[in-house]
């Protein structure tokens, strides 16, 4: 689509907003930046926007505004049903996602990741993998960098490592990585998707576009994802942490190996990774699965992940203080993602919970405490809804915060020397900060103040 000086409509001003409207300017088209939220200041977007010319539009958009528009390019955070963009779909406007522009406007390989858990830090991996292997890698989408910002220095030679989340998937055309990967599929965003049917259905259509030639890395333990792998006109390449697999990457006693069908090698001792738990053998075997099929040889591949430590947010050590040791898991942000944390923990865990309400249910996380959480310090959103389910659990061991602050000084109390203090919220952050890393890091700030 041709946009040289056509007037797109570029919906959000946060993150992805601001990258597509740069690469719209960059690219002549005339970039309509709008949102909805009243509260937001056009000045502030104005300066973030630097040296990029475009219009800003906050609270109403009239339809007088709307028949001047050629495209609508929307952020991930909107809603694809909203009644705006239903009325804007009504009017016969393409509707793309930043993702979907980044990528008509990129060139190289794209390697996307997606799954509701270990999305970042199989990212990061991967990023760091191909860097040390090819001169132009560009890491980006949900892991906090847009892909409209990297897209017009991407070349032909460039490699797009980029994590991408359902809500950017919802709003796919042409996306088409030559390496896919799903790591899991497990209750999620259900406020926006609806049903789980169709939060798997979105999650699966990282696939639709890839041919013979691609790769799409799945997770053999994942049933919905077995049963997926069959369905695929593209090459399948499964991982596995529970069992031997014939062609694949799998986990055997304390080692993972790579099978070709008739060779196995190992990659490397479950012991010589810097990243805990059997979650993050999995991230490890994705990343290394998806640069063996595009063709990073072991030997790189090896060395990278024996070197690499995890993610900030992703269960990261902080301090320890009067032998109490304190973990930052703010990307902990549905209840799966949470339980692995605490299925991570070797001691006692005083735990802080709670946060945006995304329609979760939290049972199962409460039953993944097994003995080890000694007190759950609650706060946010879910609060009383995670008190009901914790009571409904028969665990009655939790007190309520009204700031993130008064939680970590309750933790501090309550902990003794040999204990954890693990924030790992099973929730978003929305309801009280900007972005989980906003919580992440004012958790960290408050622990050192301890
Ligand atoms: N907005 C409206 N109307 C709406 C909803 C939002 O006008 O109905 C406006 C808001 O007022 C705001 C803007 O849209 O100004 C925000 O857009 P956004 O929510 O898409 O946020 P960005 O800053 O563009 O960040 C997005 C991703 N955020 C979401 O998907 C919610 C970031 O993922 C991502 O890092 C970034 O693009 C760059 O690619 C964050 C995230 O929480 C980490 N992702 C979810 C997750 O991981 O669970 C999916």
């Amino acid at each position: 689509m041709d946009l040289k000086d056509k007037k797109v409509l570029v919906f959000g001003t946060g993150l992805s907003g601001i990258g597509a409207a740069a690469l719209l300017y960059r690219t002549g088209a005339k970039p309509v930046l709008y949102d909805g939220n009243t509260k937001t200041d056009p000045e502030d977007v104005r300066q973030r926007l630097g040296d990029v010319e475009a219009e800003i539009i906050i609270g109403e958009l009239t339809e007088e505004r709307m028949e001047e528009l050629s495209l609508v390019v929307l952020s991930p955070g909107v809603p694809t049903d909203l009644p705006l963009v239903e009325t804007l779909r009504e009017k016969k406007l393409p509707i793309w996602g930043e993702v979907e522009l980044a990528y008509r406007n990129s060139r190289g390989d794209v390697l996307a990741i997606t799954g509701t858990n270990g999305k970042t830090t199989t990212t990061s991996l991967l990023g760091e993998i191909m860097k040390a292997h090819q001169s132009s890698v560009f890491v980006v989408g949900n892991i906090g960098t847009p892909y409209t910002g990297a897209a017009l220095d991407t070349r032909e030679n460039s490699v797009t490592v980029a994590e991408i989340s359902s809500f950017q998937l919802e709003t796919i055309q042409e996306f088409h990585p030559k390496v896919s990967a799903i790591l899991n599929i497990t209750p999620d965003h259900l406020n926006r998707h609806h049903t789980m049917e169709e939060y798997i259905r979105v999650k699966e259509s990282i696939a639709k576009n890839q041919t013979e030639k691609d790769v799409c890395v799945l997770n053999y333990e994942d049933p919905v994802l077995r049963e997926f792998g069959s369905t695929l006109k593209c090459q399948v390449l499964f991982f596995s942490s529970l069992r031997t697999l014939e062609r694949g990457l799998f986990l055997e006693k304390d080692e993972i190996i790579c099978a070709d069908g008739k060779n196995r090698e190992v990659l490397c001792g479950t012991k010589e990774l810097n990243l805990p738990g059997r979650h993050n053998h999995e991230n490890v075997m994705a990343a290394a699965a998806m640069a063996l099929s595009w063709g990073v040889p072991m030997e790189e591949i090896r060395r990278v992940v024996k070197s690499f430590r995890a993610v900030e947010h992703r269960i990261e050590y902080v301090t320890e203080k009067n032998g109490v040791v304190y973990y930052n898991d703010s990307k902990g942000t549905n209840p799966d993602a949470a339980i692995k944390a605490v299925q991570a923990m070797d001691r006692p865990t005083v735990l802080i919970g709670g946060g945006y309400d995304k329609d979760s249910s939290y049972e199962e996380w409460i039953q993944a405490f097994d003995g080890k959480v000694k007190l759950l310090v609650l706060l946010g959103a879910t609060k009383e809804k995670i008190a009901a389910a914790a009571k409904n659990c028969g665990f009655e061991q939790y007190v309520f915060a009204d700031t993130l602050e008064e939680a970590v000084e309750i933790c501090a109390r309550r902990a003794e020397s040999g204990d954890a203090v693990l924030l790992s919220p099973a929730c978003a952050s929305w309801d009280m900060f900007p972005s989980y890393e906003v919580r992440g890091r004012m958790f960290k700030e408050y622990v050192r103040k301890l």
